[in-house]
């Protein structure tokens, strides 16, 4: 690796105090560990001020709690850090539930929001750069990634082809199916699988990977437009719920029940899939949306006949919490990520051209975006992009 000597340039400013082990630019590697001076990348193309959205009340309310901060300091990596410079950033219907504090009760605000991006590295530490580069692609899965620039670990960022959003799609949603299904689904030839929210972020991966194991796949959804999406991605019977009952189409067309259900409403949701669960049956619990928007984020479910329900039918009910996997995620994201570049699966991506104020493109639009997620619109993954500025050196 040949890394030469560049433009970064110094500024004093006042109060604000960082090393810079090393500062790399397109062309550059600067050592500046001696300098206790604040620098602002003159000559580079990375600004000394972003923005970033930060929780600032806790709410279920996104507009509420979040506050889009126009001028905070880009941040310094630090000597195994990467600075990415953030291309597409996604969102997750658990944005909800990190901006009320549900993930972690004894967090105050104001802290950072949003899980996972994609784009490319601008400057970096002097240990990781033993196995990165400017300008290289990377993903990643890290908290605050609502924001212009973030600093990963170079220890958990992915180094990935292209700055794709497809890719971004994989990286939470995609594994979250691929590792649930993979421990509590038990997926063979001719199981029936129920995925709910099927043509969403996640949903549209259960299909896609069911679909795979050769198992038949109904999959619940909002529109005669996502039933069409629901088709196209291989879902042997796609069921509208505003036009149809689920729990009689599953009656009629599935007497035997379901084998496995990848359930993320919540609700009556929920209980239409325990009831309709076969003998043994598996019902996993992904999430709950129908719940995140009230102040107690659940959604009340028939809990007291669940035993009963479970005992009849020897079924089972098991939650599924991403983060708790975290040992099998490399294998899944590998494998995700060989079935896209096989063609073998589809990313389906949605920027919010439907919208009602179209693309979703600039942090602003993150606000827009998890409207649009409310409104159960969307069809695949969520993204918002962050354009780069015309005259972007890289
Ligand atoms: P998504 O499926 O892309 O979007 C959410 C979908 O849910 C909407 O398209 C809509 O689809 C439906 N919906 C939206 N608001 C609703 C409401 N108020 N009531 C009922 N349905 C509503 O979102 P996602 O980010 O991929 O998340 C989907 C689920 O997976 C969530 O429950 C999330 O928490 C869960 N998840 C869990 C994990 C984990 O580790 N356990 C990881 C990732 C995601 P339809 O109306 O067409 O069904
Ligand atoms: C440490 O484990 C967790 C697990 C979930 C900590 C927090 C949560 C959480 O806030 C979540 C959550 C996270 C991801 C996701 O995709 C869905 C959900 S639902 C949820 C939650 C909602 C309301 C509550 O009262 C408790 C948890």
């Amino acid at each position: 690796m040949s890394l030469q000597c560049g433009p970064a340039g110094l500024r004093l400013l006042g109060q604000w105090k960082r090393t810079w082990p090393l500062i790399c630019s397109a062309r550059a590697i600067v050592d500046m560990s001696y300098s206790n001076h604040f620098v602002d990348f003159q000559g580079s193309s990375i600004p000394t001020y972003m923005k970033k959205l930060v929780v600032t009340q806790l709410s279920p309310d996104f507009r509420k709690a979040v506050t889009l901060m126009p001028n905070v300091p880009v941040p310094v990596p630090g000597d195994g850090e990467l600075l990415v410079r953030n291309r597409y950033i996604g969102i997750n219907a658990s944005d909800i539930n990190f901006s009320s504090g549900r993930y972690d009760s004894s967090v105050k605000p104001p802290f950072d929001i949003g899980f996972e991006g994609i784009g490319e590295v601008v400057a970096l530490g002097l240990s990781a750069s033993k196995n990165f580069t400017v300008g290289q692609p990377v993903a990643y899965v890290k908290n605050g990634c609502f924001a212009e620039y973030i600093t990963v670990p170079a220890d958990i960022a992915i180094p990935v082809p292209l700055v794709k959003p497809e890719l971004l799609t994989l990286l939470i949603s995609g594994t979250t199916a691929y590792i649930s299904l993979k421990e509590f689904g038990y997926l063979s030839e001719g199981k029936k699988v129920l995925v709910t929210a099927a043509a969403g972020g996640t949903g549209q991966f259960a299909v896609q990977l069911a679909k795979n194991a050769k198992c038949y796949v109904i999959g619940t959804c909002s529109s005669e437009e996502k039933a069409g999406f629901l088709k196209s991605i291989g879902c042997d019977l796609p069921i509208n719920y505003r036009s149809e009952s689920v729990a009689s189409v599953i009656k009629a067309k599935i007497p035997e029940g379901i084998d496995v259900v990848y359930e993320s409403i919540g609700g009556k949701m929920f209980d239409i899939a325990v009831n309709s669960l076969a003998t043994k049956g598996h019902l996993i619990i992904i999430g709950f949306i129908s719940g995140y928007q009230t102040s107690s984020g659940i959604m009340p479910v028939k809990a007291g006949a669940l035993p009963a329900a479970l005992l009849r039918k020897s079924a089972s009910v098991h939650g599924f919490f991403l983060p708790h996997y975290m040992s099998e995620y490399k294998e899944a994201l590998l494998a995700l990520v060989k079935l896209y570049q096989n063609g073998k699966l589809v990313c389906e991506v949605d920027h919010g051209e439907q919208s009602p104020e179209g693309r979703f493109t600039g942090l602003e639009s993150v606000f827009r975006a998890v409207d649009y997620m409310y409104t159960g619109k969307n069809i695949g993954k969520i993204v918002v992009e962050l354009p780069h500025l015309v005259n972007s050196k890289l």
